[in-house]
Protein backbone atom coordinates (compact mmCIF):
# COMPACT_ATOMS: atom_id res chain seq x y z
CA UNK A 1 0.00 0.00 0.00
CA UNK A 2 1.30 3.37 -1.19
CA UNK A 3 2.62 4.96 2.40
CA UNK A 4 0.41 8.26 3.45
CA UNK A 5 2.88 11.75 2.98
CA UNK A 6 2.34 14.56 5.43
CA UNK A 7 3.91 18.18 5.19
CA UNK A 8 4.36 19.89 8.44
CA UNK A 9 5.35 23.31 8.79
CA UNK A 10 6.76 24.21 12.25
CA UNK A 11 8.31 20.55 12.75
CA UNK A 12 11.44 22.26 14.37
CA UNK A 13 8.87 23.36 16.85
CA UNK A 14 7.38 21.39 20.32
CA UNK A 15 4.49 19.86 18.07
CA UNK A 16 6.34 19.29 15.16
CA UNK A 17 8.55 16.85 17.02
CA UNK A 18 5.74 14.81 18.62
CA UNK A 19 3.80 14.86 15.54
CA UNK A 20 6.61 14.18 13.38
CA UNK A 21 7.41 11.28 15.27
CA UNK A 22 3.80 9.89 15.89
CA UNK A 23 3.47 10.17 12.31
CA UNK A 24 6.73 8.54 11.40
CA UNK A 25 5.53 5.60 14.05
CA UNK A 26 2.27 5.52 11.54
CA UNK A 27 4.65 4.77 8.34
CA UNK A 28 4.11 7.79 6.95
CA UNK A 29 6.41 9.62 4.48
CA UNK A 30 7.26 12.81 6.62
CA UNK A 31 8.30 16.19 4.84
CA UNK A 32 8.94 19.28 7.02
CA UNK A 33 9.00 22.60 6.77
CA UNK A 34 12.00 24.54 8.18
CA UNK A 35 13.46 28.10 8.64
CA UNK A 36 17.11 28.35 7.54
CA UNK A 37 18.95 29.52 10.79
CA UNK A 38 22.87 30.38 11.57
CA UNK A 39 22.50 27.62 13.62
CA UNK A 40 21.68 24.67 12.20
CA UNK A 41 21.99 21.79 15.53
CA UNK A 42 18.17 21.74 16.67
CA UNK A 43 17.85 18.84 19.62
CA UNK A 44 14.37 18.26 18.55
CA UNK A 45 15.76 17.53 14.71
CA UNK A 46 18.71 15.68 16.15
CA UNK A 47 15.91 13.16 18.42
CA UNK A 48 13.77 12.78 15.46
CA UNK A 49 16.88 10.95 13.58
CA UNK A 50 16.92 9.03 15.95
CA UNK A 51 13.49 7.57 15.23
CA UNK A 52 14.47 7.74 11.24
CA UNK A 53 17.22 5.33 12.40
CA UNK A 54 14.84 2.74 12.76
CA UNK A 55 13.06 3.05 9.12
CA UNK A 56 11.05 6.27 9.18
CA UNK A 57 10.96 8.51 6.25
CA UNK A 58 11.74 12.13 6.86
CA UNK A 59 12.78 14.60 4.47
CA UNK A 60 13.00 18.83 5.19
CA UNK A 61 12.57 21.49 3.18
CA UNK A 62 13.28 25.10 3.18
CA UNK A 63 11.11 27.65 3.62
CA UNK A 64 9.26 30.42 5.48
CA UNK A 65 5.35 30.96 6.21
CA UNK A 66 5.53 34.62 4.67
CA UNK A 67 7.51 33.00 1.27
CA UNK A 68 4.52 31.73 -0.70
CA UNK A 69 6.89 30.68 -3.57
CA UNK A 70 8.77 28.80 -0.88
CA UNK A 71 5.47 27.28 0.04
CA UNK A 72 4.34 26.40 -3.89
CA UNK A 73 8.16 24.99 -4.25
CA UNK A 74 7.90 22.49 -1.42
CA UNK A 75 4.13 21.89 -2.20
CA UNK A 76 5.27 20.94 -5.75
CA UNK A 77 8.33 18.61 -4.09
CA UNK A 78 6.34 16.57 -1.34
CA UNK A 79 2.52 16.58 -3.09
CA UNK A 80 1.21 15.88 0.45
CA UNK A 81 -1.80 13.51 1.26
CA UNK A 82 -1.73 15.59 5.16
CA UNK A 83 -0.95 19.54 5.48
CA UNK A 84 -0.42 20.32 9.27
CA UNK A 85 0.13 23.95 9.79
CA UNK A 86 2.20 24.33 12.93
CA UNK A 87 4.49 27.17 12.04
CA UNK A 88 3.34 30.47 14.18
CA UNK A 89 5.08 33.00 15.90
CA UNK A 90 3.45 31.21 19.20
CA UNK A 91 4.74 33.06 22.36
CA UNK A 92 1.65 35.43 23.58
CA UNK A 93 4.00 37.80 25.02
CA UNK A 94 6.61 38.40 22.33
CA UNK A 95 3.52 38.94 20.15
CA UNK A 96 2.89 42.45 21.83
CA UNK A 97 6.32 43.42 20.89
CA UNK A 98 5.85 42.08 17.06
CA UNK A 99 2.30 42.36 15.92
CA UNK A 100 2.86 42.79 12.28
CA UNK A 101 5.49 39.99 12.21
CA UNK A 102 2.92 37.46 13.99
CA UNK A 103 -0.16 38.54 11.48
CA UNK A 104 2.22 38.00 8.75
CA UNK A 105 2.65 34.37 10.18
CA UNK A 106 0.23 33.33 11.84
CA UNK A 107 -2.50 34.67 9.60
CA UNK A 108 -1.26 36.02 6.28
CA UNK A 109 0.91 32.94 6.08
CA UNK A 110 -2.30 30.54 6.41
CA UNK A 111 -3.78 32.34 3.26
CA UNK A 112 -0.44 31.86 1.77
CA UNK A 113 -0.51 28.20 2.06
CA UNK A 114 -4.61 27.79 1.28
CA UNK A 115 -4.07 29.70 -2.17
CA UNK A 116 -1.17 27.74 -2.98
CA UNK A 117 -3.02 24.78 -2.04
CA UNK A 118 -6.27 26.03 -4.39
CA UNK A 119 -3.94 27.49 -7.13
CA UNK A 120 -1.46 23.90 -7.99
CA UNK A 121 -4.90 22.53 -7.83
CA UNK A 122 -4.37 20.19 -4.66
CA UNK A 123 -7.65 20.95 -2.64
CA UNK A 124 -8.89 17.31 -3.39
CA UNK A 125 -6.47 15.21 -2.71
CA UNK A 126 -4.71 17.46 0.02
CA UNK A 127 -6.35 17.45 3.90
CA UNK A 128 -5.19 20.43 6.38
CA UNK A 129 -4.79 20.61 9.76
CA UNK A 130 -4.45 24.36 11.21
CA UNK A 131 -3.25 24.90 14.51
CA UNK A 132 -5.95 26.95 16.21
CA UNK A 133 -5.61 27.83 19.93
CA UNK A 134 -7.35 28.72 23.35
CA UNK A 135 -5.56 32.02 23.21
CA UNK A 136 -8.89 32.89 20.67
CA UNK A 137 -11.68 32.80 23.35
CA UNK A 138 -9.65 35.45 25.50
CA UNK A 139 -11.59 37.04 28.32
CA UNK A 140 -14.48 33.62 28.10
CA UNK A 141 -17.96 34.29 27.73
CA UNK A 142 -18.55 30.92 29.42
CA UNK A 143 -16.72 27.99 31.47
CA UNK A 144 -15.73 25.68 30.01
CA UNK A 145 -15.00 26.86 25.91
CA UNK A 146 -15.95 24.27 23.96
CA UNK A 147 -16.83 24.77 19.69
CA UNK A 148 -19.05 27.03 19.76
CA UNK A 149 -18.01 29.42 22.38
CA UNK A 150 -17.31 32.99 20.89
CA UNK A 151 -13.80 34.72 20.56
CA UNK A 152 -12.82 37.57 22.46
CA UNK A 153 -9.04 37.80 21.34
CA UNK A 154 -6.33 39.17 23.68
CA UNK A 155 -3.21 39.58 22.21
CA UNK A 156 -2.43 39.98 18.49
CA UNK A 157 -1.32 36.56 18.53
CA UNK A 158 -4.82 35.64 19.54
CA UNK A 159 -6.31 38.09 16.98
CA UNK A 160 -4.10 36.42 14.40
CA UNK A 161 -4.97 32.89 15.19
CA UNK A 162 -8.71 34.30 15.12
CA UNK A 163 -8.28 35.23 11.58
CA UNK A 164 -6.68 32.03 10.44
CA UNK A 165 -9.60 30.13 12.35
CA UNK A 166 -11.77 32.07 10.20
CA UNK A 167 -9.92 31.48 6.53
CA UNK A 168 -9.96 27.77 7.08
CA UNK A 169 -13.41 27.86 7.54
CA UNK A 170 -14.24 29.80 4.66
CA UNK A 171 -12.23 27.59 2.06
CA UNK A 172 -13.70 24.74 3.57
CA UNK A 173 -17.02 26.42 2.37
CA UNK A 174 -16.17 28.30 0.01
CA UNK A 175 -14.28 25.54 -2.51
CA UNK A 176 -14.83 22.45 -0.37
CA UNK A 177 -11.48 21.64 1.41
CA UNK A 178 -10.82 19.10 3.87
CA UNK A 179 -9.60 21.90 6.34
CA UNK A 180 -10.02 21.50 9.92
CA UNK A 181 -9.07 23.58 13.07
CA UNK A 182 -7.65 21.95 16.03
CA UNK A 183 -8.32 24.62 18.82
CA UNK A 184 -5.71 23.24 21.24
CA UNK A 185 -5.55 24.39 24.47
CA UNK A 186 -2.11 24.28 26.40
CA UNK A 187 0.14 21.22 26.02
CA UNK A 188 3.59 20.72 27.31
CA UNK A 189 6.44 18.53 27.60
CA UNK A 190 9.80 18.25 27.85
CA UNK A 191 10.51 19.47 24.23
CA UNK A 192 8.23 22.29 25.13
CA UNK A 193 10.33 26.26 24.49
CA UNK A 194 12.31 26.95 27.40
CA UNK A 195 10.04 31.05 27.65
CA UNK A 196 6.91 29.19 28.19
CA UNK A 197 6.25 29.45 31.37
CA UNK A 198 5.96 25.44 32.58
CA UNK A 199 9.40 24.54 30.89
CA UNK A 200 10.79 27.69 32.56
CA UNK A 201 9.60 26.31 35.68
CA UNK A 202 10.74 23.14 35.65
CA UNK A 203 14.54 24.12 34.25
CA UNK A 204 14.47 26.37 37.62
CA UNK A 205 13.27 23.35 39.62
CA UNK A 206 15.88 21.02 37.99
CA UNK A 207 18.60 23.80 38.36
CA UNK A 208 18.28 24.25 41.67
CA UNK A 209 17.69 20.05 42.53
CA UNK A 210 21.46 20.64 40.95
CA UNK A 211 22.58 23.16 43.59
CA UNK A 212 21.69 26.76 41.83
CA UNK A 213 20.11 29.11 44.09
CA UNK A 214 18.83 31.52 41.91
CA UNK A 215 15.20 33.16 42.34
CA UNK A 216 12.54 31.94 39.35
CA UNK A 217 11.03 35.23 38.36
CA UNK A 218 7.85 34.70 37.39
CA UNK A 219 4.43 37.43 36.07
CA UNK A 220 1.25 36.53 36.92
CA UNK A 221 0.75 33.68 39.23
CA UNK A 222 -2.87 33.63 39.43
CA UNK A 223 -3.27 32.87 35.66
CA UNK A 224 -4.84 29.14 34.95
CA UNK A 225 -4.62 27.12 32.17
CA UNK A 226 -5.59 23.61 31.27
CA UNK A 227 -2.55 21.98 30.56
CA UNK A 228 -1.89 18.69 28.90
CA UNK A 229 0.93 16.64 27.39
CA UNK A 230 1.66 17.64 23.54
CA UNK A 231 2.35 13.81 22.94
CA UNK A 232 -1.56 13.26 23.09
CA UNK A 233 -2.60 16.29 21.47
CA UNK A 234 -0.73 15.48 18.39
CA UNK A 235 -2.77 11.96 18.16
CA UNK A 236 -6.04 14.28 17.78
CA UNK A 237 -4.23 16.17 15.05
CA UNK A 238 -3.88 13.26 12.97
CA UNK A 239 -7.15 12.00 13.97
CA UNK A 240 -8.98 14.54 12.54
CA UNK A 241 -8.08 14.63 9.32
CA UNK A 242 -9.03 11.11 9.02
CA UNK A 243 -12.62 12.12 9.04
CA UNK A 244 -14.84 12.10 6.10
CA UNK A 245 -15.13 16.05 6.08
CA UNK A 246 -13.30 18.94 7.84
CA UNK A 247 -14.78 20.33 11.04
CA UNK A 248 -13.36 22.25 14.12
CA UNK A 249 -12.33 20.34 17.27
CA UNK A 250 -11.20 21.21 20.86
CA UNK A 251 -8.81 19.65 22.17
CA UNK A 252 -8.14 19.81 26.38
CA UNK A 253 -8.21 18.30 29.39
CA UNK A 254 -10.87 19.67 31.05
CA UNK A 255 -8.84 20.28 34.12
CA UNK A 256 -7.29 23.81 34.53
CA UNK A 257 -4.64 24.57 37.19
CA UNK A 258 -2.92 28.00 38.08
CA UNK A 259 0.71 29.14 37.55
CA UNK A 260 1.40 28.37 41.38
CA UNK A 261 -0.03 25.50 41.18
CA UNK A 262 2.29 24.22 38.38
CA UNK A 263 4.93 25.46 40.15
CA UNK A 264 4.32 23.50 43.77
CA UNK A 265 3.84 20.41 41.35
CA UNK A 266 7.41 20.99 39.34
CA UNK A 267 9.39 21.54 42.66
CA UNK A 268 7.66 19.22 45.11
CA UNK A 269 9.10 16.29 42.41
CA UNK A 270 12.62 17.70 43.47
CA UNK A 271 11.65 17.71 47.32
CA UNK A 272 10.76 21.24 47.93
CA UNK A 273 7.05 21.94 49.38
CA UNK A 274 6.20 25.49 48.04
CA UNK A 275 4.47 27.96 50.64
CA UNK A 276 3.02 31.21 49.42
CA UNK A 277 3.83 34.08 51.41
CA UNK A 278 3.12 38.03 50.63
CA UNK A 279 0.46 39.55 47.93
CA UNK A 280 0.66 41.35 44.42
CA UNK A 281 4.18 42.17 43.59
CA UNK A 282 5.46 41.10 47.16
CA UNK A 283 4.40 37.50 46.83
CA UNK A 284 7.31 34.79 47.53
CA UNK A 285 7.19 31.59 46.75
CA UNK A 286 9.82 29.60 50.04
CA UNK A 287 10.75 26.66 50.44
CA UNK A 288 8.65 25.33 53.50
CA UNK A 289 11.64 23.77 55.09
CA UNK A 290 14.48 26.10 55.07
CA UNK A 291 12.38 29.17 54.37
CA UNK A 292 14.54 30.03 50.98
CA UNK A 293 12.98 32.05 48.30
CA UNK A 294 12.66 30.15 45.60
CA UNK A 295 10.13 32.26 43.37
CA UNK A 296 9.35 36.22 43.25
CA UNK A 297 7.32 38.23 40.87
CA UNK A 298 8.49 40.38 38.20
CA UNK A 299 5.88 42.64 36.58
CA UNK A 300 8.04 42.51 33.57
CA UNK A 301 6.65 39.23 32.55
CA UNK A 302 3.13 40.57 32.98
CA UNK A 303 1.12 40.98 29.40
CA UNK A 304 -0.67 44.25 28.62
CA UNK A 305 -3.84 42.56 28.30
CA UNK A 306 -3.91 38.91 30.05
CA UNK A 307 -5.97 35.71 29.58
CA UNK A 308 -6.64 34.85 33.45
CA UNK A 309 -8.34 31.33 32.98
CA UNK A 310 -8.82 29.31 30.33
CA UNK A 311 -10.53 25.31 30.71
CA UNK A 312 -11.73 23.15 27.63
CA UNK A 313 -14.62 20.88 26.60
CA UNK A 314 -12.73 17.90 24.62
CA UNK A 315 -16.27 16.01 24.12
CA UNK A 316 -17.00 16.81 20.35
CA UNK A 317 -13.34 15.37 19.78
CA UNK A 318 -14.23 12.19 22.26
CA UNK A 319 -17.71 11.08 20.89
CA UNK A 320 -16.12 12.02 16.83
CA UNK A 321 -12.93 10.23 17.44
CA UNK A 322 -12.16 8.88 20.54
CA UNK A 323 -9.74 11.40 21.64
CA UNK A 324 -9.15 11.83 25.05
CA UNK A 325 -5.48 12.66 26.86
CA UNK A 326 -3.91 9.63 28.43
CA UNK A 327 -0.83 11.27 30.16
CA UNK A 328 -2.05 12.93 33.57
CA UNK A 329 -0.59 16.76 34.99
CA UNK A 330 1.34 14.46 37.79
CA UNK A 331 3.14 12.62 35.30
CA UNK A 332 3.79 15.07 32.69
CA UNK A 333 5.45 17.36 35.16
CA UNK A 334 7.49 15.15 36.90
CA UNK A 335 9.07 13.74 33.16
CA UNK A 336 9.61 17.32 32.37
CA UNK A 337 11.77 17.97 35.45
CA UNK A 338 13.67 14.72 35.40
CA UNK A 339 14.22 15.43 31.27
CA UNK A 340 15.50 18.75 32.27
CA UNK A 341 17.49 17.27 35.21
CA UNK A 342 19.17 15.15 33.25
CA UNK A 343 19.86 17.14 30.47
CA UNK A 344 21.91 19.56 33.11
CA UNK A 345 23.74 16.61 34.41
CA UNK A 346 24.93 15.93 30.50
CA UNK A 347 25.34 19.55 29.82
CA UNK A 348 26.53 21.71 32.94
P1 LIG B 1 6.79 26.41 18.82
O1 LIG B 1 7.55 25.40 19.60
O2 LIG B 1 7.03 27.85 19.06
O3 LIG B 1 7.07 26.09 17.27
C1 LIG B 1 6.71 26.99 16.26
C2 LIG B 1 7.28 26.51 14.96
O4 LIG B 1 6.95 27.47 13.92
C3 LIG B 1 8.82 26.40 14.94
O5 LIG B 1 9.18 25.28 14.16
C4 LIG B 1 9.24 27.69 14.25
O6 LIG B 1 10.48 27.60 13.60
C5 LIG B 1 8.12 27.77 13.20
N1 LIG B 1 8.01 29.11 12.60
C6 LIG B 1 7.90 30.31 13.22
N2 LIG B 1 7.84 31.30 12.31
C7 LIG B 1 7.92 30.71 11.09
C8 LIG B 1 7.92 31.20 9.76
N3 LIG B 1 7.86 32.52 9.49
N4 LIG B 1 8.01 30.31 8.74
C9 LIG B 1 8.14 28.99 8.99
N5 LIG B 1 8.14 28.46 10.23
C10 LIG B 1 8.03 29.31 11.27
O7 LIG B 1 5.22 26.17 18.98
P2 LIG B 1 4.44 24.83 19.40
O8 LIG B 1 4.20 24.88 20.86
O9 LIG B 1 5.08 23.67 18.78
O10 LIG B 1 3.02 25.11 18.73
C11 LIG B 1 2.74 24.66 17.41
C12 LIG B 1 1.55 25.44 16.86
O11 LIG B 1 0.40 25.23 17.70
C13 LIG B 1 1.74 26.94 16.80
O12 LIG B 1 1.04 27.40 15.67
C14 LIG B 1 1.07 27.44 18.07
O13 LIG B 1 0.64 28.78 17.89
C15 LIG B 1 -0.09 26.48 18.18
N6 LIG B 1 -0.59 26.19 19.53
C16 LIG B 1 0.27 25.73 20.49
C17 LIG B 1 -0.24 25.38 21.73
C18 LIG B 1 0.65 24.86 22.82
O14 LIG B 1 0.23 24.86 23.97
N7 LIG B 1 1.85 24.39 22.51
C19 LIG B 1 -1.62 25.51 21.99
C20 LIG B 1 -2.45 25.96 20.97
C21 LIG B 1 -1.93 26.28 19.74
P3 LIG B 1 11.88 27.94 14.39
O15 LIG B 1 12.23 26.68 15.12
O16 LIG B 1 12.79 28.28 13.27
O17 LIG B 1 11.58 29.08 15.32
O1 LIG C 1 3.29 29.56 29.09
P1 LIG C 1 2.66 30.77 28.54
O2 LIG C 1 3.55 31.78 27.90
O3 LIG C 1 1.53 30.26 27.55
P2 LIG C 1 0.24 30.98 26.93
O4 LIG C 1 0.35 32.44 26.94
O5 LIG C 1 -0.96 30.38 27.59
O6 LIG C 1 0.33 30.52 25.40
C1 LIG C 1 0.64 29.17 25.06
O7 LIG C 1 -0.56 28.42 25.01
C2 LIG C 1 -1.51 28.88 24.02
C3 LIG C 1 -2.74 27.97 24.12
O8 LIG C 1 -3.68 28.56 24.98
C4 LIG C 1 -0.85 28.79 22.66
F1 LIG C 1 -1.72 29.18 21.70
C5 LIG C 1 0.41 29.64 22.62
O9 LIG C 1 1.05 29.47 21.35
C6 LIG C 1 1.35 29.19 23.72
O10 LIG C 1 1.80 27.88 23.43
O11 LIG C 1 1.83 31.53 29.68
C7 LIG C 1 0.83 30.87 30.44
C8 LIG C 1 0.36 31.79 31.57
C9 LIG C 1 0.03 33.22 31.09
O12 LIG C 1 -1.15 33.65 31.71
C10 LIG C 1 1.21 34.05 31.55
O13 LIG C 1 0.88 35.42 31.83
O14 LIG C 1 1.45 31.94 32.48
C11 LIG C 1 1.58 33.31 32.82
N1 LIG C 1 2.97 33.55 33.24
C12 LIG C 1 3.34 33.90 34.51
N2 LIG C 1 4.65 34.08 34.56
C13 LIG C 1 4.08 33.50 32.48
C14 LIG C 1 5.14 33.84 33.33
N3 LIG C 1 4.26 33.18 31.17
C15 LIG C 1 5.54 33.19 30.69
N4 LIG C 1 5.75 32.85 29.40
N5 LIG C 1 6.60 33.54 31.49
C16 LIG C 1 6.45 33.88 32.81
O15 LIG C 1 7.42 34.19 33.49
Amino acid sequence: MRRRVALITGITGQDGFYLARHLLSEGYQVHGLRRRTSFNGSDRLQNLSDTLNEGGSLTLHHGDMTDQASLIRVLQESKPDEIYNLAAQSHVQVSFEKPAYTTAVNALGVVHLLEAVRLLGLAEQTRLYQASTSEMYGVAESSPQSETTPFRPRSPYAAAKVFAHHIMVNYREAYGFHASNGICFNHEGPERGETFVSRKITLAAAARRLGDKSVLMLGNLSASRDWGHAADFVVGMQQMLQQPHGDDYVLATGVARSVRQFAEAAFRVTGIDLAWEGEGLDERGVDRKSGAVIIAVDPRHFRPSEVQALIGDASKAKEAFGWEPRISFEEMVREMVESDTARMRKEP
